[in-house]
């Protein structure tokens, strides 16, 4: 039988009241709880449930509480808010206590309406002037907690993406772009970051994985809140440069480099005995 199917709706003590009570593990979502973009499997959901009988767990993802919800709510079809302890997405810009949201974030509340204009204007006529082979649509895409920019337009076709990444490499179209915003809005505390085939993304410095931990630390000030004093973190980019490399080395966690999905779980059995 299906190990999940028999313990539906698992009772978990309160988190005061969990063994290893001031411990907590924070998970990334792809390459480390599931397959990249793929959904969560039954094994995994039953030594998360064994986890949290003893320890307070947690996802941090960079994606949205909807994706997550797709890939770690796939084989039950429960909210994922209820599934853990803490639900950091978005890095923790949207954030969730045993089902409850926290203060959330996002970066035009950051930014602020003037300085995001500017922004924009300015990005918006550099990309009008680039005599570059292709143009399509969407070339700056506004998101919760950060701004994608891209020269060609993100309703650009696979290959067109393919082609235009070759030809962003011969010419340092996004390179120089960036560099030219770090002139002009350095100033603002942002990071512009290249990442994908066709864009890159801008971001108020320190909004990767480590923006979550704040939460956790709040939790601490709350009367009667538990300060978590060992902070477990799981995850398949640590390397430097890679998604988990700044919350891998933060030293308020201790840091785990995982391979997959089955290895997350070989190693929470040997730290947990789960
Ligand atoms: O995950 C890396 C990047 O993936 C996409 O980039 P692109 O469309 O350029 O391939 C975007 O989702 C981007 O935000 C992200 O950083």
């Amino acid at each position: 039988m299906n190990p999940i199917q028999e313990t539906t709706v698992p009772k978990y003590p309160p988190l005061e009241d969990r063994p290893i009570k001031n411990t907590i593990c924070l998970f990334d979502v792809d390459g480390t709880l599931t397959p990249a973009r793929l959904a969560v499997s039954p094994e995994m959901l039953s030594a998360l449930q064994a986890l949290r009988q003893k320890v307070a767990i947690g996802f941090v993802g960079g994606s949205d509480l909807k994706k997550q919800q797709e890939q770690l709510g796939a084989v039950t079809g429960e909210n994922v808010t209820s599934m853990f302890d803490f639900c950091f997405s978005e890095n923790g810009l949207t954030a969730y206590k045993l089902g409850a949201a926290l203060p959330s974030n996002s970066f035009i509340k950051w930014l602020g309406e003037e300085q995001y204009k500017e922004l924009v204007r300015f990005m918006l006529h550099y990309i009008a002037d680039l005599d570059i082979p292709v143009k399509r649509g969407t070339f700056v895409e506004f998101r919760n907690g950060m701004v994608n920019v891209s020269p060609i337009g993100r309703n650009a076709t696979t290959q067109e993406r393919l082609d235009y990444q070759k030809y962003d490499l011969e010419h340092k179209i996004r390179e120089t772009f960036v560099e030219k915003l770090r002139e002009k809005f350095g100033h603002l505390g942002l990071t512009f970051a290249i990442g994908g085939q066709i864009s890159f993304d801008i971001f108020p410095n320190g909004w990767d994985k480590t923006y979550c931990l704040q939460h956790l630390e709040n939790e601490a000030k709350r009367p009667g809140g538990i300060e978590y004093k060992t902070i477990h973190f799981f995850g398949d980019k640590t390397m430097e440069g890679g998604n988990d490399a700044e919350i891998f080395s933060d030293p308020r966690t201790v840091g785990h480099t995982v391979t997959g999905p089955e290895d997350t779980m070989k190693q929470l059995k040997e730290l947990f005995g789960i």
